[in-house]
This record gives structure tokens, C-alpha cells and sequence, in this order.
């Protein structure tokens, strides 16, 4: 019979949700260490962590100085922070947290993007600051959602669950990824840049890592054109962002919105100056229900690894691990 769960440990390196920490805590023997460091981990540590939960960098150097891991189970559903290949190659299980967050992050992604062209958190601070009763009306735009054509960058879960927000907006709906999605009714482009020239508003909410790095540049904006509008809900590393800090500057583009950046917290100086910029610290999954269904799904993960021998999201590269068991 295999040993009760209060009899392996599950290693949280940094910081991690209270509620995922408390439910790994009821079920399993939980130890915190500062990072994921190999430094932190001693020989007595090194020869009982079977598990792992993450919501911070682990590297291949980390996973190495663990010998019996069996599963890191990673707090969000972009897991570009974990080196998920070299997890696979170790026959680690990585799992992260998709589907509990999709509608969410979809709802962000609408915000920011009729906050972005239609100017509402300025339009408030005009009122705020007491412009409405002492200059008069706010400014009407100069962009509107009316007549634009989107094209969306990742037609995953959440770029589907976009689509269908932008639908109900009555504009038409196209998408690039690297393979068509079937059974999707919008237009498909094979291309980021032939679909950045079809269309003038590109939401961007594919994942980071090598092949999307900086995928956003400054030819796609300049084929995104002059009424173009940029929203990125996906990751930072997408993004060339000196590229767009000259394609709002110059005119290239109309404006952005965007909720992730290249290197967070720190957001560059040069964007924080633009007026047609409109900036969310990475809020995309950010309510208190969202989060607690996305640290439930941590800790089901490690419950079912070690009391089924299955994980329940297994990503991609480690997926086939994960059948084996
Ligand atoms: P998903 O279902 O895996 O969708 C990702 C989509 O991106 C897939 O359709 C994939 O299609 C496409 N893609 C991947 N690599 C690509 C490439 N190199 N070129 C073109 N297309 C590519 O993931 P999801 O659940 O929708 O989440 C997407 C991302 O959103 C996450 O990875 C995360 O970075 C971000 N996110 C952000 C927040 C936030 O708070 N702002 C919250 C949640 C998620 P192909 O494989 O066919 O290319
Ligand atoms: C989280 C996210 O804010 O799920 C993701 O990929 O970007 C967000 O939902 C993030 O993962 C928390 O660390």
C-alpha cells in the first residue's frame, strides 16, 4: 500500500497563493525555502522532496538538486517559468492551471481594450481632477470600436473565449497560430505579420518562451498601420517593447493597452510617458475567485499525482509522462 500523503514532502520555493500553501499544508509535509535555488537544498532535503509547488522560476539546476521530484505544480497557466523540458527529459511531471482562469483573463482582455480606445480611464480622470465642470466636456476620441477588424494572436482557450466577447461586439474575428484551429469560424492567417496587415487592433495572449520571443516587432506594427491598436494580455517576453515605444511615439500605431511587460514589475520609464498607452500591473486572472480556483488546481494536482498516479493538467511536454505512470 502506498504511504499516506502527510508522508511526503512537497517543497514551495518563494512565494506561493495562502490558499494553495494551506491546502499542500492539510494534505501533505510542507517545507518553504526563500527560492528555487539549489543552495537552499541540503542532503536530508534533497533525499525526501517528491513534489514541488511553484509560482517562480525553476530552473533545470533547481530540478537537478532534487533527485526523487516527481511533479512541479506550477500556480498559473503560462509556465514559461519553468524549464518544462528538462522536467520531460528527467521524467518530471510539470502541471500548470488552464481552463479556471480563461473567462477572466477574456474579461481583462475586453477591458483593456475599450479602455484603450475609447480613453476611459483618462475620460475619468478628467472628471476627477474637476475638467468636466471647469473646461467642459472630455475630449471625444479620435479611435472607436466601431468598424475595426481584430485579429488574435494565440487562438487557444482564452483567444477563443476573447473571440467570442469580440463577436458579441459585432466585429469580425480573425487569429494566427502556428496550426489552424478546427471548428473555429474565423479567419485563419499563417502569418502574424499577413494578419497583423489584415486587420487594425491585434490582441496578443500567446504564451512567452524562444517561439514568440519578441515575435511582436516593429514590422508587425507597422503593418498593424496607423489606426492600429496593440492589446497584450498574454506575456511581456512577446514583445520588442523599444519597437513599440517607437510605434506609439511616431505615430506607426494609434495606441496600446497592455497588462504584461518584458521584465515585471519594472515597467520602462519611456512607456509610463506615453499618452496613448493604457497600463494594467498584470492583472488578467486578478479577483479573489479566479486566484483561489487557480491554487485549488495546484494543490488537486499533487492530491491526484499521489493519490491516483495521474496529474490533472500536465502540460504539453511532460503530458505523455504523465500517461505513463
Ligand atoms: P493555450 O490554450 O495553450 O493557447 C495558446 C495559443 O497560442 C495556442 O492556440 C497556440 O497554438 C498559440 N501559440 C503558441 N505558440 C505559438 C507560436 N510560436 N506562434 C503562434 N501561435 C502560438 O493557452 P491559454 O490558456 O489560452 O493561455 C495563453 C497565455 O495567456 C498563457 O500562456 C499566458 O502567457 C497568458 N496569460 C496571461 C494572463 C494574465 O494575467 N495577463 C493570465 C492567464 C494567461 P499553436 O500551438 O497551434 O501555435
Ligand atoms: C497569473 C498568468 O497572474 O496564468 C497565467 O499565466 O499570467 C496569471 O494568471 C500568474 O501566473 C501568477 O503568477
Amino acid at each position: 500500500m502506498s504511504a499516506p500523503t502527510s508522508e511526503i514532502t512537497i517543497l514551495v520555493p518563494g512565494g506561493l497563493h495562502p490558499h494553495a500553501v494551506e491546502r499542500v499544508g492539510e494534505r501533505f509535509r510542507l517545507v518553504r525555502i526563500d527560492r528555487a535555488d539549489p543552495a537552499l537544498i541540503d542532503a536530508a532535503l534533497a533525499a525526501e522532496v517528491r513534489g514541488a509547488a511553484v509560482s517562480s522560476p525553476v530552473n533545470a539546476a533547481f530540478v537537478d538538486a532534487l533527485p526523487k521530484l516527481e511533479i512541479v505544480a506550477s500556480f498559473g497557466v503560462g509556465y514559461d517559468h519553468v524549464d518544462a523540458a528538462h522536467c520531460a527529459k528527467r521524467g518530471v511531471v510539470v502541471t500548470n492551471t488552464p481552463d479556471v482562469l480563461t473567462e477572466e483573463v477574456a474579461d481583462t482582455a475586453l477591458g483593456l481594450l475599450i479602455n484603450t480606445v475609447r480613453e476611459l480611464p483618462k475620460a475619468e480622470a478628467w472628471l476627477r481632477d474637476g475638467k468636466w465642470a471647469g473646461e467642459g466636456n472630455y475630449p471625444l476620441t479620435a479611435a472607436t470600436l466601431r468598424g475595426r477588424s481584430v485579429g488574435i494572436f494565440g487562438m487557444g482557450r482564452i483567444g477563443q473565449a476573447i473571440a467570442r466577447r469580440i463577436e458579441a461586439f459585432g466585429l469580425p474575428v480573425s487569429y494566427h497560430n502556428r496550426r489552424k484551429v478546427e471548428g473555429v469560424p474565423y479567419t485563419y492567417h499563417a502569418s502574424l505579420k499577413e494578419m497583423a496587415a489584415a486587420v487594425d487592433t491585434l490582441i496578443s495572449v500567446a504564451p512567452g518562451g524562444t517561439s514568440t520571443e519578441k515575435a511582436v516587432n516593429s514590422d508587425i506594427l507597422a503593418a498593424l498601420g496607423p489606426d492600429g491598436v496593440f492589446i497584450n494580455v498574454g506575456r511581456g517576453s512577446t514583445v520588442d517593447e523599444p519597437a513599440l515605444v517607437k510605434a506609439l511615439s511616431d505615430g506607426t500605431i494609434h495606441a496600446a493597452g497592455l497588462d504584461v511587460f518584458a521584465d515585471e514589475p519594472r515597467v520602462p520609464d519611456a512607456l509610463l510617458a506615453l499618452p496613448n498607452v493604457c497600463l494594467l500591473p498584470h492583472v488578467g486572472s486578478a479577483t479573489i475567485h479566479t486566484r483561489q480556483a487557480m491554487a485549488d488546481r495546484v494543490a488537486d494536482n499533487l492530491v491526484s499525482w499521489f493519490t491516483e498516479g495521474t496529474a490533472i493538467s500536465p502540460v504539453p511536454e511532460t503530458a505523455e509522462i504523465a500517461r505513463r505512470r
